[in-house]
């Protein structure tokens, strides 16, 4: 890898496709100082990677000498596990004890070696070795017996689900067949609840739709399965809510409760499933289901282009989509990009979404997307990538090209960074510093060994997409998309609604006129 942070976003990758440890390893000083960002993205997604950090010898610790860094200071905050070696007899004993962290605890283990300890030699025949174990765990049976009873006695009853839902699918299926509950999903469990799910209403949150929003907020019972999500005012005010989480550290963190059990999703409901009782109303569900529809509906007119000469995002996201491979791996850029995937990207068994929903960290698509590819051997994998994203770590394209990972990355070029001209122009700002000159990437990614096209016609669209999916080697499409596309979230807030206002009448006033216009030519 060329950026050390690229290999951490790689590295964490792997690791979530695989599940499997995954390690990266950096010289002293910058060379493992870099990994920082990546390294807290992989943390937060739980990815199982260990960092292999090479530190000055031991004897100059504490004197400032060249390429010092506290590493344990730095990372100590932001991993599962974080420790010096300081012996070689320890050597074995801490790698040990790191792995088996990363993997039991789920998250990024740093190991701070010294380099006069890489060069001693350690006696290696005491067993220590790496110990894992999956238990089933899942709350006893009066605790079951009691949120039976609370979810029985509900009569519009919701389920919001969230990343801890991974391999549950069926189980949630059947819960909301017997409760006749609409499915709300956070962003994180797209994967694991959007597919073949006729009970779906999709996201609710920031970036969600009003069919979410309102089920999640009308129900009189919410079961809350695996779902951490931050953002308080999307929970409802006056239900009650059961929450089943895997982490016992989530229950009531977010949102009072009415009662929370700490166990597995898929565990738990199998054994909560006999319990239920049999709904046979089905008003609340099939009003929001509906409503999701005509949501999904509005916004695949909105993915129509109305202009030949211009694309807009969501219109480039929907073409990739209808056009992807059925198992197709995808990562998104923070940012419009990653508003798209999760709005039009269709989820399928297969597909599987990456994108920087805890951290929320620009440019992780395209590293993350190298990591993918290198565990994925002839699996597609796309990045979707904003300009300003794919400019920070664009040194990485050639690592694409030097080990022969042929991903697909795809630039949504609004020449911007757009979600900060968003933020700014909703606080009533006129948007500063958010421009960005770029080049041609599509001649930039040619010149660095990739295929490579810019493309800025709604018309030419559709054949680029499939010569650059069909490309056997890295390809690389820069797409010029319409600049002022907003990202709306699902119930317009007074605060926002009046800040756009604001904005207007400062743009009329200070001579941008013309973004306005863009602005309404496009969204209204
Ligand atoms: C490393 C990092 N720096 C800054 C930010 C703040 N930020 C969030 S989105 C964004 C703009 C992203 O621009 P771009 O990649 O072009 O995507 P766009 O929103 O224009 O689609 C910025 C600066 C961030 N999230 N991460
Ligand atoms: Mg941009």
């Amino acid at each position: 890898m060329r950026h050390e942070e690229a290999g951490a976003f790689a590295a964490h990758g792997e690791a979530l496709i695989t599940g499997n440890l995954t390690a990266c390893a950096g010289s002293c000083g910058p060379g493992s100082l870099h990994f920082i960002n990546g390294i807290v993205e992989a943390n937060r997604n739980r990815a199982p990677v260990i960092l292999i950090a090479s530190q000055i010898v031991r004897d100059e610790l504490g004197f400032e000498f060249p390429q010092e860094v506290d590493f344990k200071a730095i990372y100590g905050s932001i991993s599962v596990y974080c420790d010096m070696i300081l012996t070689p007899e320890q050597a074995r004993r801490k790698t040990v004890m790191a792995c088996q962290s990363a993997i039991a605890k789920r998250g990024v283990a740093v190991l701070i070696v010294p380099v006069d300890i890489s060069h001693s030699d350690a006696k290696d025949d005491v067993p220590f070795a790496v110990h894992t174990s999956l238990p089933v765990i899942r709350p006893n049976d009066a605790d079951l017996d009691q949120i039976a009873a609370i979810i029985n006695s509900g009569e519009k009853i919701a389920i919001y689900g969230g990343s801890g839902c991974r391999g549950a699918h069926d189980e949630i299926l059947r819960a909301a067949e017997i409760l006749k509950a609409p499915i709300a999903h956070t962003s994180r469990a797209k994967d694991s609840l959007e597919y073949d799910n006729p009970y779906n209403v999709g996201m609710t949150g920031l970036i969600g739709n009003e069919a979410a929003y309102h089920a999640v907020r009308e129900c009189d019972t919410l079961l809350l399965l695996g779902a951490d999500f931050a953002w308080r005012q999307f929970y409802p005010d006056h239900a009650k809510i059961v929450q089943i989480d895997i982490d016992p550290t989530h229950l009531g963190r977010r949102h009072p409760v009415t009662r929370a059990l700490v166990g597995d999703i898929k565990a738990t409901l199998e054994a909560l499933i006999p319990r239920l009782h049999k709904k046979s109303d089905t008003r609340f569900r099939d009003h929001f289901v509906q409503r999701h529809r005509e949501v999904i509906a509005h916004q695949m007119e909105k993915a129509t282009p109305k202009r030949r000469d211009t694309i807009s995002g969501i219109y480039l996201t929907e073409l990739i989509d209808r056009m992807a491979a059925d198992d197709a791996l995808v990562a998104g850029d923070d940012g419009t990009a990653t508003v798209w995937m999760h709005r039009y990207f269709k989820a399928t068994a297969k597909r599987r979404f990456y994108a920087s929903l805890l951290h929320g960290t620009m440019a992780a698509a395209m590293p993350t997307a190298l990591g993918l590819q290198k565990a994925s051997p002839g699996r597609q994998v796309i990045a979707l990538s904003g300009d300003g994203g794919i400019g920070m770590l664009l040194g990485d394209l050639m690592t694409a090209v030097q080990h022969k990972l042929p991903i697909k990355v795809a630039v949504f070029n609004n020449g911007k960074l757009g979600f900060i001209d968003i933020e700014q122009k909703s606080e009533g700002l006129l948007p500063l510093y958010t421009h960005l000159q770029n080049p041609d990437f599509g001649a930039v990614a040619k010149a660095m060994g990739l295929w490579g096209r810019t493309v800025a016609k709604a018309d030419e669209l559709e054949a680029a997409i499939g010569e650059w999916l069909a490309h056997p080697g890295p390809a690389l499409l820069d797409v010029n998309v319409e600049p002022m596309t907003l990202v709306m979230p699902p119930a317009i807030e007074f605060g926002p609604a009046y800040g756009m206002a604001l904005y207007s009448a400062r743009a009329v006033l200070g001579g941008q006129a013309h973004d306005l216009i863009e602005m309404i030519k496009e969204n209204i």
